[in-house]
């Protein structure tokens, strides 16, 4: 009995090293990949064990913070991880949980994991692939700690202190950077999964802070009106054609209880915007939750307007049609759920497309009854889409039997490559005749296609389907493509896999690309979800030194080039007189030349950077990056007097104009300014160019972002580029 037990211990062992091992050698398979994704996924999954803790009814609050040294921290106040004894596996519970994959436990009976981030594996996968790992554990009046490193205990469960009444749990962990290629947390993108896990689950507290750059940086996510507030939020800035509407309801699926939570609202948009969860996790791809819900409303819609004599059978609405200017939150929680598609993003229990549909077209049905002013309104709206769709279908029909859409006949500004396989063929997009001319010049004939735009693009946001199609600019861009458009949208006919926008760098060429990223995003956001969508980056500068010409990207890129050219025989000297050797002179330039874009950046908010350096509380405002990077130049033996005195700033502008000597800088105003080799050199040859695929990993920053810079609101279109710092130049994705 006793060797027996041995044994089992023993075995069990083996297989948490197995387990821990496993998860280090293939990270991608349990955390979906090892990139920016993989290392905020960690976040997640331990943020996923608090949310549980909330929706079982004992947490409240949940603190995270991204610590000064990259780590990140966690804390709930549930009930704290039981630190009692494991019955078979002879060692503290909280050890089981963070060392045994999937102890979390998906199911123990009656209660099951809702939430889990989209591979919901557990916080032992997080310790596996965190290069060490704290938890603290208050409960039963005692404070707990225990570490890891790499998911081996490196200190045992102990108590370390008392607690009084209180408990929780506090996870502090620092990823393992021989795993992740990101090496750092995003604010940004921590925001918008904290925001919508908070409105996801009404009532829990989500605070966040970074400690790590601008101290500025600290919210409180706290929702009671839940996924009605989520819908407010992303309407924020449309004009609502009805109140936010609520249904919700729970009703017995195969597996378990479903319950069903689905928020509702009509604005005057042209655009939809239909997000779906199960079990918190974001079900990009849809789902039976989705079939359900569209279905609910096509009918109620249908019924209702028949029944009020709105509608008439010629009529003909298409779901499409009712989804115009719709904003809805579908969220649903369900036992087991299976998860299907390209992605697993798409929730394929089968009866939950009825149990949705069942509690919204009761429940909607009686909203009309209730309001008809609003159902007047909506079904109006409805009207007005579908005639716009008619008309366009019919503008198609006439221009195909001219052969214009067909493909047959290209647009004449068109000039086409040769090559017919889209897998290896480019158009660009390029604004302007005289780029397009030097675009047309220097490209290979073989692969790229050209097709000047000239003039604005239509703004999509603003226009219903049949202005658009009546738009030359957009029919041409349409029929480039090759993928038609509406109802007969086919990306399986794509004509090129790279769509190229080539805008010059100034504040023109950023709204013509705005213009044309919108017109995808909203009309073919397959082209960009399949990655088919690129920005051209053209160089910023050109810089000649003895007849041989170099092309500079960035301004970070031109400082760089300036202080290594500077530093060629020019001997820089530490406080100590010394002279430095190249790689530490070339590192304290840059820390120099970091030191002057900071302060530049201080006093641009108002502020005295040498006061902010004296002033030991200051926070916010760049004080923590200044005082990082006066710490970092006390290496040398410098401090704040030499650079505010003014002999470190010398130094850097007598290290930059030695770099100058015999260079001429030149900066590009435009495309146009360059001829067909220096355009196809720098910008279009596949081997040199540097160009940026563009991605949409958060629809609902993008869809608030397109609202906002191409709506008719001017006042909230001006905060935004205020609060995000966008000169709309810099506009990026
Ligand atoms: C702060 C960072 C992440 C957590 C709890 C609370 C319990 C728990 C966590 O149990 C699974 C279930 C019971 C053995 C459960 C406490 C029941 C009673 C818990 C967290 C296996 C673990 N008392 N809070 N796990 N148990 N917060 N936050 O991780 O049977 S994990």
């Amino acid at each position: 009995m006793a060797d027996n037990e041995v044994n089992n211990y023993n075995a069990e062992n083996i297989q948490v090293l197995e387990g821990m091992e496993a998860v280090r050698k293939r990270p991608a398979m349990y955390i979906g990949d090892t990139g920016e994704r993989g290392y905020h996924h960690l976040v997640y999954e331990v943020v996923d064990n608090s949310i549980d803790e909330a929706l079982a009814g004992y947490c409240s609050m949940i603190d995270v913070v991204i610590n000064r040294d990259g780590s990140l921290t966690v804390q709930d106040n549930g009930r704290g991880i039981p630190v009692d004894m494991h019955p078979t596996q002879k060692k503290p519970a909280i050890e089981v949980v963070l060392t045994v994959l999937h102890a979390g436990g998906k199911f123990d009976g009656s209660n099951y994991k809702v939430s889990g981030g989209l591979h919901g594996v557990g916080v032992s996968c997080v310790n596996a692939l965190s290069e060490w790992m704290k938890v603290e554990v208050k409960r039963g009046g005692r404070l707990h700690s225990m570490e890891f490193s790499r998911g081996h205990v490196t200190k045992p469960l102990e108590v370390v202190g008392e607690c009084g009444a209180e408990t929780g749990t506090k996870v502090t962990f620092f990823p393992d950077h021989t795993i992740f290629s990101c090496h750092a947390f995003k604010w940004e993108t921590l925001c918008a999964r904290l925001r919508e896990l908070a409105f996801l689950n009404r009532g829990v507290t989500i605070h966040f802070r970074d400690d790590e750059g601008d101290a500025h940086h600290e919210e409180t996510f706290h929702y009671d009106g839940g996924i009605d507030e989520f819908v407010e939020f992303l309407n924020a800035n449309k004009k609502p054609l009805s109140p936010v509407i609520h249904f919700e309801g729970e009703r017995e699926g195969l597996t378990g209880m479903v319950q069903a939570e689905v928020s509702l609202q009509y604005t005057d948009s042209y655009s939809t915007l239909e997000q779906t969860y199960c079990n918190n996790i974001h079900t990009i791809e849809g789902g039976t939750h989705l079939t359900g819900f569209r279905g609910a409303l096509t009918r109620t819609i249908n019924k209702y307007g028949a029944d009020n004599k709105l509608l008439k059978e010629k009529d003909n609405l298409t779901g499409d049609d009712m989804r115009e200017g719709l904003t809805v939150i579908v969220s649903v929680k369900v036992p087991q759920p299976q998860f299907e598609g390209q992605t697993k993003t798409k929730l394929g229990n089968g009866e939950v497309e009825g149990i949705v549909g069942s509690i919204v077209a009761d429940k909607l049905m009686t909203f009309f009854e209730e309001n008809p002013a609003v159902a007047k309104t909506v079904i109006e709206k409805t009207l007005l889409a579908a005639r716009a769709r008619e008309a366009a279908r019919a503008a198609r029909e006439s221009t195909r039997r001219k052969g214009v859409m067909d493909g047959l006949s290209l647009p004449g500004k068109l000039r086409d490559c040769s090559e017919r396989d889209p897998s290896k063929t480019e158009l660009f997009l390029v604004e302007g005749d005289s780029a397009g001319g030097s675009a047309q010049t220097g490209r290979d004939r073989a692969t790229q296609a050209i097709l000047p735009l000239r003039g604005k693009v239509l703004n999509v946001e603003k226009a219903r389907i049949d202005r658009m199609l009546a738009n030359a600019e957009i029919r041409t861009l349409i029929t480039a493509i090759g993928c038609g458009f509406g109802e007969e949208w086919d990306i399986s006919k794509a004509r090129y896999h790279k769509i190229v926008i080539m805008t010059d760098a100034d504040v023109d060429g950023a709204h013509i690309r705005t213009l044309l990223l919108t017109f995808f995003y909203r009309k073919m956001p397959e082209l960009i979800e399949k990655g088919y969508v690129y920005l051209a980056q053209p160089p910023l500068y050109k810089v000649e030194r003895k007849k041989k010409s170099e092309y500079v990207l960035t301004d970070g890129e031109l400082t760089q080039k300036l202080l290594t050219l500077g530093l060629d025989d020019f001997e820089v000297k530490g406080k100590d007189g010394q002279p430095l050797d190249k790689d530490a002179a070339k590192a304290l330039m840059t820390l120099l030349a970091e030191i002057e874009a900071t302060c530049k950046m201080v006093e641009e908010r108002g502020f005295k950077p040498e006061e902010l350096v004296a002033d030991e509380t200051a926070q916010g405002s760049g004080a923590s990056m200044l005082k990082k990077e006066f710490s970092s130049l006390s290496a040398y033996g410098y401090g704040p007097a030499d650079w505010f005195g003014g002999s470190l700033r010398k130094l850097l502008e007598d290290v930059r104009s030695h770099g100058k000597q015999g260079l001429s800088v030149y900066r590009f105003k435009g495309l146009g300014e360059m001829d067909a080799q220096e355009l196809y050199d720098t910008t279009m040859d596949p081997l040199k160019r540097h160009m940026v695929r563009v991605k949409l990993n958060d629809a609902v920053a993008a869809d608030r972002m397109f609202t906002l810079l191409m709506g008719d609101e001017v006042e909230p279109r001006r905060k935004f580029i205020e609060d995000n710092a966008l000169n709309v130049r810099n506009l990026d994705f």
